[in-house]
């Protein structure tokens, strides 16, 4: 098995000055051959950032792009300008872009594509809303924002997020993850056939220290994609390091 990666969503905080503090406390704290690690800070820490980096084994990524290259998009970012600054992955389709943004399925989509084009990993999130688990439709739920979220032949990363867990500070549970990830995987093999098998699954929500070692020793997870627990150096690497 490939090695597991573990992702920092800084989400909409700190100054450039605080970002220098936190990858201070990461850079040089890594193994050789540690679990794979990338960092995503806002956009306006991302060239500090970058050049902060270089030399380290801890990968770049942005928390969103626009879907087109360029134009008249104000206050946009475009795929090809994040990989000028040296990003080499993109989280697409978050929830709280979906939600706060209204971004669609489609546009996801057409993120990803732009992405690819441009040399990134989009790094695609999903997820059901706590009313819909209830209900019991989360796996239509995911199956369509697989459907309509993911480029044909994709081979990225697939982050499943459950929009309940997000900030919660309660994770979902060994068997909802375990259950969902295995759910994932077959719609990702029905859907894309074969190419399905490459896309690495992370599980998302209320990752911490500690319960990092029970999630990530789940069959399928292929890492995290974590939110709080990314703005501590310590806590982050303690979940780098619950990594195989
Ligand atoms: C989910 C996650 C990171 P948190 O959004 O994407 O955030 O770990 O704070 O729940």
């Amino acid at each position: 098995m490939s090695r597991q990666m573990i992702v920092g969503n800084w989400k909409m905080n700190g100054t450039c000055q605080a970002a220098q503090a936190l990858v201070a406390g990461l850079v040089g704290r890594l193994p050789q051959d540690s679990a794979e690690v990338v960092i995503c800070p806002p956009f306006t820490q991302l060239a500090s950032v970058a050049d902060q980096l270089v030399g380290s084994f801890i990968g770049l990524g942005a928390q969103d792009c626009h879907q087109a290259a360029s134009g008249a998009y104000t206050g946009d970012i475009s795929a090809p300008m994040l990989a000028d600054l040296g990003v080499s992955h993109v989280i697409l389709g978050h929830s709280e872009r979906r939600q706060g943004h209204a971004e669609l399925d489609e546009t996801v989509r057409e993120k990803a594509v732009a992405a690819i084009h441009a040399g990134l990993t989009p790094i695609i999130c999903v997820g059901e809303t706590a009313e819909q688990r209830d209900a019991n439709q989360h796996e239509d739920v995911l199956g369509w924002q697989i459907e309509g979220s993911l480029p044909a032949g994709f081979s990225g990363v697939l982050a499943y997020e459950p929009i309940w867990a997000i900030g919660a500070g309660r994770a979902a549970t060994e068997e909802q993850i375990a259950q969902t990830m295995a759910f994932l995987r077959a719609e990702l093999l029905r859907q894309f056939g074969e190419a399905g098998k490459a896309v690495k699954i992370l599980y998302g929500g209320s990752v911490n220290a500690g319960n990092a070692p029970s999630i990530l020793s789940i069959p399928e997870v292929a890492g995290a994609l974590v939110g709080g627990a990314s703005l501590d150096a310590d806590a982050f690497l303690s979940i780098v390091g619950a990594a195989s």
